[in-house]
């Protein structure tokens, strides 16, 4: 399928307001995270892998944050554990909307598919079922950082046995130096996939007070301080991590 291209910060603008996953954003958003987040596809594919490790039967899959529902798609392609059903979550009408079109499609394409419920929702005041997958793709970075240990430790509580989060996130990094660099690096990365500098720098300004990275280290201490007993990063590129916690 062919995708519609970012162009949203192609133009200068005179304030860039703060960045909001509205409309304009969802229409380009799978053109956008591609371009934009180094790993991106091949986190998404083997998150499904993992989950299919993970997946209890007749159990819930969380795919909290789901934009337009990438992470349920390789769950639907990957996980064969009998009974299990994915609840897919977010706070954006634009997204959700989008979300329940493209997974109703496929409903109606094939069958045997991981039956979906697709909600919109606030994640901070969701009433979490017992689950063994919690999928948080890039979206915790998006909660505000005082808010962050709760929900992880209602996540942690809804966690079955051999059950696991996959948390996938931008990281900052504690040494100056290796933060310049992989931050340096991204951009490149940006660039090469068609990014101009008033593109990248007008984003920049639009995320900055919206998106806010924590480091490997933070991120570690805050699962076990929420009563994860294992963290075990998987995958890394660039400034971009996936980590599988266990209960
Ligand atoms: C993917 N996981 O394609 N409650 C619910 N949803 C929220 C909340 C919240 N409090 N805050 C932010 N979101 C996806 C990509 S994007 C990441 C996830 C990115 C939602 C927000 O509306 C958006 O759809 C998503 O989290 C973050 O694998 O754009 O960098």
């Amino acid at each position: 399928m062919k995708q519609t291209p970012d162009r949203i910060f192609a133009q200068p603008l005179e304030q860039v307001p703060d960045f909001v996953f509205n409309e304009d954003v969802a229409k380009v958003f799978p053109d956008m995270i591609k371009r934009s987040v180094p790993g991106y596809p091949t986190i998404v594919e083997n998150l499904g892998v993992l989950a299919g490790q993970f997946a209890q039967p007749h159990s819930v899959l969380y795919d909290l944050g789901c934009s337009l529902g990438a992470v349920t798609q390789a769950l639907r392609r990957h996980v064969r554990s009998d009974g299990c059903r994915v609840i897919a979550v977010d706070n954006s009408h634009a997204m959700v909307e989008r979300c329940s079109e493209y997974l109703h499609a496929q409903d109606a394409m094939f069958q045997e598919l991981l039956p979906v419920q697709v909600i919109e929702a606030d994640i901070l005041s969701l009433e979490f079922q017992p689950a063994s997958l919690v999928a948080l793709n890039f979206t915790l970075q998006f909660i505000a950082p005082e808010q962050r240990l709760a929900l992880l430790s209602r996540i942690r509580q809804t966690l079955l046995p051999g059950g696991a989060l996959i948390l996938s996130e931008k990281l900052r990094f504690e040494d100056t130096e290796e933060h310049a660099l992989l931050g340096e690096l991204h951009l490149a990365f940006k660039r090469a996939n068609g990014y101009s500098e008033l593109e990248i720098a007008q984003k920049r300004s639009a995320i900055e007070n919206v998106m806010k990275p924590d480091s490997l280290e933070q991120h570690r201490e805050r699962l076990l301080a929420a009563g994860f007993s294992k963290v075990v990063p998987w995958f890394q590129c660039l400034n971009f991590a996936s980590l599988i916690a266990l209960p």
